[in-house]
């Protein structure tokens, strides 16, 4: 928080001669605007979809205090909307990227006030062919939201998953001790639909609880990973492909970033298996990347409000693209834009991953060397903390019934309920 600090009151300081903060040529993205081709209304056979924690962006009126812009209000709040809008159009939005074949079509935002501030942000990006994609969450304490800006036509209306899970999880690796509460829905997340060539695809965005090893944050965010496995499942038995993405606040266990951070949770690993019978149903798209540029988000370990890129201390993966199977046979390329500078712009780095589906659909796994030496559990635990099959659901609480010999009907009994309560 110090740092936002800092930078609000410097944000206060320069007002609007702080162009030095920007990451981006502005030229080359004016530029870049006029050459960016009109699409039809209609996917591309070429599809980016993109992810970024703007971190904050809010419009500086009564916003609460964690806001880093608060106490400054809307010079700072403005400020730091050009430097997103900026940084979006020297990343996924950049012209530049492989002549435009990398231009973000579907762009998941995580720390949205508001579906105004989404508006400003389109209209600072210049592109109106993009449109706001926007459910108001829950989150009460931040008032934060995820938010989708998309040139790609959504099905129908955006919305959002209110299940509950109980937890603890049964064989939970986060520790012992309290949950902090009994149940757990996903504050922030959204449900949006899209007819991607011949896929009907459901994209899922979240933004999971902070802090990835703290105990009762894990287990809650456990709960929120069931819940979201829920949707995953239902979507998939409706025949559609998943994305799942954004700020999940946790590591993936099975392909180690940079850092070599290992979860203590099993929520990566609950949200590619969805049905928990040892195979994934998603791939992450993060093991298509050398090990070196696994990361997505900064934290300043040591506090000098100073990044170190020859250090890896202070990097991690915890946000993430997730894709179904099917879908993930047409990726092209996978992308983590690094260039951000994570003091100043957004402490998360925007990603993508590309799909061509005019370029095969085959023999596009993942490296051998990611699937074979990296997608193994890390250590025994992974094996003996499976979750136990029963209960309300695919993962039962802790004291929960663990009716294993019920695991099939109650996955098909959930799956039906789902079918019929799951949205549209
Ligand atoms: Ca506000
Ligand atoms: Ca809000
Ligand atoms: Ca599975
Ligand atoms: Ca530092």
């Amino acid at each position: 928080m110090d740092k936002h600090r800092r930078r609000a009151r410097r944000d206060g300081r320069a007002g609007r001669a702080a162009k030095s903060l920007v990451v981006m040529d502005e030229g080359m993205a004016v530029c870049a605007d006029s050459l960016r081709p009109k699409l039809a209304h209609a996917a591309p056979h070429v599809v980016t979809i993109s992810h970024w924690n703007v971190e904050w962006l809010f419009d500086g009126r009564q916003d609460p205090s964690k806001s880093p812009y608060a106490d400054c209000g809307e010079p700072c709040a403005d400020k730091h909307l050009e430097r997103i809008a900026a940084g979006l159009k020297n990343t996924v939005l950049n012209m530049a990227n492989d002549g435009g074949r990398r231009v973000a079509d579907i762009v998941h935002l995580a720390e949205v006030e508001d579906e105004q501030v989404l508006e400003r942000l389109r209209d600072k990006l210049g592109d109106q062919s993009y449109k706001p994609l926007f459910v108001k969450g829950r989150d009460t304490s931040t008032g934060q939201d995820v938010a989708i800006l998309s040139r790609v036509p959504v099905l129908g209306s955006p919305t959002r998953t209110d299940e509950r899970s109980q937890i603890p999880l049964s064989g939970s690796g986060c520790g012992s001790g309290s949950a902090g509460s009994l149940s757990t829905g996903v504050s922030k997340n959204v449900v949006a639909r899209f007819d991607l060539q011949k896929y009907r695809v459901t994209v899922v965005g979240a933004h999971l609880k902070a802090f990835p090893t703290q105990q009762q944050s894990c287990m809650q965010r456990e709960g929120q990973a069931a819940v979201l496995a829920d949707v995953v499942r239902g979507e998939i038995s409706s025949g559609n492909e998943v994305i799942v993405l954004g700020d999940l606040n946790d590591f993936d266990g099975a392909i180690m970033d940079a850092n070599d951070n290992q979860p203590t949770s099993r929520v990566l690993k609950m949200l590619k298996d969805v049905d928990n019978d040892g195979m994934d149903e998603l791939e992450n798209v993060m093991a298509r990347l050398p090990k070196n540029e696994r990361y997505t988000a900064w934290y300043d370990r040591n506090g000098d409000n100073e990044f170190d890129r020859s250090s890896t201390r202070e990097i991690s993966a915890i946000d993430h693209i997730l894709v179904s199977k099917q879908l993930a046979r047409y990726i092209v390329d996978v992308t983590f834009y690094h260039s951000i500078d994570p003091t100043s712009v957004s402490d998360h780095f925007p990603m993508s991953v590309t799909f061509d589906f005019e370029a095969g659909g085959d023999a596009k796994s993942p490296p051998a060397s990611a699937a074979s030496s990296e997608s193994s559990p890390p250590s025994s635990s992974s094996t003996t903390s499976q979750p136990a099959k029963g209960g309300g659901g695919l993962w039962s609480s802790a004291g929960a019934s663990k009716a294993s010999t019920l695991a099939f009907a109650l996955f098909v009994g959930s799956a039906v309920a789902l079918l019929a309560r799951v949205i549209f």
